[in-house]
């Protein structure tokens, strides 16, 4: 980066892979480090300054490695402990950071603490998971698993129920017990001294239960799903979790330049995802806020609500992220509506880029990935296989990479874990980077700009548009300005431009850049994205 003390976390954008599906490198069908190794030109190339993968430890893939059984080991299946150093060597030598997913709220079942913790009532390490007596013979409480059933499964051997806010082969630690925390920040600490650059947190709003499990209260609603039949009181977001992020930042502050960030599995509340971000120094330094990615409706006055209702719950001292798809939900390019679909893309994808706050970007997001079609006999996800056709799971987000129009679009020379979506002849990787207006190139050159304009990475967020089809607004910084105009209608729009500045545009979809925009009204044609600065300022 040009500027010397340059904030990653902050000023970077942080792109996340999903390791099974992001490049296989030895033909077994899945993705693995060495692959990840191999595409880190393609990244540079990209122009992201971080990477979060999502979990590679040693795991029995209950929940494709959301279910742990040793934290200081590689899967098998993606690779050996040599090919992560090789990996984080050759990520740094690039100037890309490592962020690593962390599931800390549960283990696997089969983690060497729960094993020894079951085997029986006064094992020391019985109380690192959450074991309760039965209430009148039937579970200790109301709660649910978000998957499903009942959150307590009995275990014969010690006649007593453990909680699971997830599968039943992943148990809740019981993150009250200090050995147990000391255990963990172990772990966290293995991989810090490693040279990793920050942890993505699991569910880290879920870490601490009611400590007397008290009932939740009964709240139905239209979602048929027991488990949103409930106010999540006692089951999560309890008080304490604070202390517990705050203990986190201080081993974090012991090593210059890491970060961690939060999922924040709320129902849509800003502010209960901002409030783990503490005073903003003191706890987590990102949180995700799953509203934008909740978000359906095609609408600017919509997106614009939300974003400022997430800014206006930051602490002064904090900083927003912000994501549009991930591993567990619809990709973004589901939510744009059936019409000018490319087009609407671009428009989320610069409202990602240029808004404030750290994007996160998923892989495949950059050539516009749709949703995968996959048949009933091909799941794979175990909440998929559970509930369809209620809850089909969550593998259409987790095709394979779309690299080239060869064979299984570049990702295998086996047979894929997961089908790649057929489209992948005609939207690929390497295609794209050859096409000028590609959805690729258009990301590619946002972050460019990004990198050059101070301003689209730390500025204010000023609207300048009231309501309507046009999205548009000021990001103001020491340095300079920046004004972002979107149009999300597929008709031409206009708004009045105020304020005393000639803009020129520095960055379009369709203007040049020698014009300056003329002052009062400016119309904006069907889609289009333009990126100004002051006219004479231009980088
Ligand atoms: O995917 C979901 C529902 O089907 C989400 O509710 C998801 O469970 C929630 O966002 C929590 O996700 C995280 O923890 C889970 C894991 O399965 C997800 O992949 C992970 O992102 C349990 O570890
Ligand atoms: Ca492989």
């Amino acid at each position: 980066m040009t500027e010397d003390n340059f904030n990653w976390w902050k000023e970077g954008i942080i792109y996340q892979i999903y390791p099974r599906s992001f490049y296989d490198s030895n033909g077994d069908g899945i993705g693995d480090i060495p692959g990840i190794t191999e595409k880190l030109d393609y990244l540079q190339d990209l122009g992201i300054d971080a990477v979060w993968l999502s979990p590679i430890n040693t795991s029995p893939m209950f929940d494709f490695g959301y279910d742990v059984s040793d934290y200081r080991a590689i899967d098998p299946v993606f690779g050996t402990m040599k090919d992560m150093d090789r990996f984080i060597a050759e990520a740094h030598r690039k100037n890309i950071r490592v962020v690593m997913d962390l599931v800390v709220n549960h283990s696997s079942h089969l983690h060497p603490w729960f094993l020894e913790s079951r085997s029986s009532r006064n094992n020391p390490k019985r109380d690192w998971f959450l074991w309760h007596d039965g209430r009148n013979g039937r579970e200790p409480n109301n709660w649910y698993g978000v998957f499903g059933g009942r959150a307590w499964e009995y275990d014969e051997k010690t006649a007593q129920y453990y909680h699971h806010s997830f599968l039943k082969e992943q148990p809740d630690f019981n993150w009250r017990n200090r050995e147990l925390r000391k255990a963990v920040y172990g772990e966290f600490k293995f991989w810090l001294d490693k040279g990793v650059d920050g942890f993505r947190l699991d569910v880290a709003n879920y870490y601490i239960k009611d400590e007397l499990f008290r009932d939740n209260p009964i709240a139905p609603g239209p979602n048929p799903r027991p488990y949103d039949w409930q106010r999540h009181v006692y089951d999560r977001d309890r008080p304490e979790t604070h202390g517990v992020f705050r203990e986190l930042r201080e081993l974090m502050n012991r090593y210059d330049g890491t970060m961690l960030v939060g999922e924040i599995f709320t129902h849509d509340d800003p502010v209960t995802s901002a409030s783990y971000l503490g005073n903003g120094t003191d706890e987590l330094h990102l949180a995700f806020d799953f509203s934008l990615i909740h978000h359906r409706r095609w609408n600017a006055g919509d997106y614009r609500g939300i974003l400022e209702r997430w800014y206006g719950a930051i602490p002064p001292a904090g900083w927003p992220c912000n994501v549009l798809s991930n591993h567990d939900k619809p990709r973004m390019s589901a939510r744009v509506g059936r019409t000018r679909r490319e087009e609407r893309m671009k428009v989320l994808l610069a409202l990602l880029l240029t808004g404030k706050g750290t994007p996160f970007l998923y892989y495949g997001d950059e050539i516009g990935m749709s949703r995968g079609r996959i048949p009933r006999e091909r799941i794979q996800d175990p909440v998929g296989i559970k509930y369809w056709p209620f809850h089909k799971g969550r593998d259409p987000e987790r095709t394979p990479m779309q690299w080239n129009g060869s064979r299984h679009g570049g990702f295998t020379a086996g047979e894929p874990w997961l089908p790649v979506n057929p489209d992948y002849t005609g939207r690929n990787a390497e295609s794209q980077r050859a096409d000028e207006g590609s959805m690729l190139n258009f990301v590619r050159m946002i972050i460019g700009l990004r990198k050059r304009v101070p301003a689209l990475r730390l500025g204010e967020w000023v609207p300048v548009t009231e309501t309507g089809d046009i999205l548009a607004f000021i990001r103001t910084h020491d340095s300079g300005k920046a004004m972002v105009m979107l149009n999300f209608a597929s008709a031409p729009r206009s708004f009045a431009i105020t304020g005393d500045d000639n803009w020129a545009p520095v960055f379009s979809t369709h203007r040049s850049r020698v014009e300056v925009l003329p002052r009062g009204n400016c119309t904006l044609a069907p889609c289009e994205v333009t990126v100004c600065v002051r006219a004479g300022s231009i980088p």
